[in-house]
């Protein structure tokens, strides 16, 4: 993946529940979710990451079977259609069998290869990219009592390790990107105290991906309660994380976030600085 400019992941989800976009598209309609990522990739996304499975907190679980067929027609039309990097977003080692053979490049695990212990061997064997995401807790609890003694020093280990076990299994470590898991069990001030220590992550040395898109937090601290609106206040994040060095965004709204990071990264890369 090229990183001489912030790569934007385009978020599409594919679920009838995920938080902030549920709801639009209907499985056996994949034109409209293909016209959708066009849309996405006309305001300057560079990857599309496509998901069968709402991780909200409190959502129920969907098993591989329905994952594939909420995704893989638009899948298939996405790739053929616009040729672009795609990631799915599964921690089913058979949804992310069944996304790359249908021309996916990059599985994005939100468990970082924990739930499901035929991930990383299948990442592996595929010669794939991966995207591992910390998360404390599961899903259906994760937001019930979230604690860390220091989460930017947690959240990192907890990253580097889980890479280890990823190259322990023969994934390449340059195919690898770390990502803090914004809102994943965590509290408005621990993922304040991740934004604030994104560093720390930028200089293990390996890619970093901030997903703050839309979340919760950003309602907290501005009184938006419509996730739909809190593109502003992704953007802010888009440029902290632009700042401190961070490679890649995964985001609902591509074009406020296209032109933010960039603007931010001609400032950050300026040779005066
Ligand atoms: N956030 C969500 C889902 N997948 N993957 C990574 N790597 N990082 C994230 O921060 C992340 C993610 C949650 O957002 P969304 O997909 O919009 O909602 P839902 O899980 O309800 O579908």
């Amino acid at each position: 993946m090229p990183f001489d400019r912030p790569v934007i992941v385009g978020v599409l989800n594919l679920t009838p529940d995920s938080f902030s976009d549920g709801g639009r598209f209907e499985p056996a309609d994949p034109g409209r979710a293909a016209d959708a990522a066009a849309a996405m990739i006309e305001a300057g996304a560079d990857v599309l990451d496509l998901g069968g499975e709402s991780t909200r907190p409190g959502a129920t679980r969907i098993d591989a079977d329905e994952q594939q067929r909420r995704v893989l027609p638009a899948l298939r039309r996405i790739v053929d259609a616009l040729g672009v990097p795609v990631s799915i977003d599964t921690t089913r080692a058979a949804v992310a069998a069944a996304a790359l053979d249908a021309g996916a490049a990059i599985v994005n695990d939100v468990s970082a290869g924990r739930e499901d212990e035929a991930m990383l061997p299948l990442v592996a064997d595929r010669g794939a990219a991966m995207i591992l995401m910390h998360m404390q807790g599961e899903p259906a609890t994760m937001q019930r009592d979230p604690r860390y003694d220091d989460p930017v020093a947690e959240v990192r280990d907890f990253l580097l390790e889980r890479a280890r076990v990823a190259e322990s299994h023969g994934i390449d470590r340059r195919r690898l990107v770390l990502d803090p898991g914004i809102g994943f069990g965590k509290t408005t001030d621990h993922n304040l105290a991740l934004l604030a220590g994104l560093g720390a992550f930028v200089e293990t040395g390996l890619p970093v991906m901030l997903g703050a898109s839309r979340k919760r937090f950003l309602g907290e601290l501005t009184g938006v309660a419509q996730a739909e609106e809190r593109g502003l206040a992704t953007a802010a994040t888009t440029a902290i994380g632009v700042m401190a060095g961070v490679q890649m965004f995964r985001v609902h709204d591509v074009a406020p976030n296209r032109q933010v990071a960039d603007v931010t990264h001609a400032v950050a890369a300026h040779p005066s600085r």
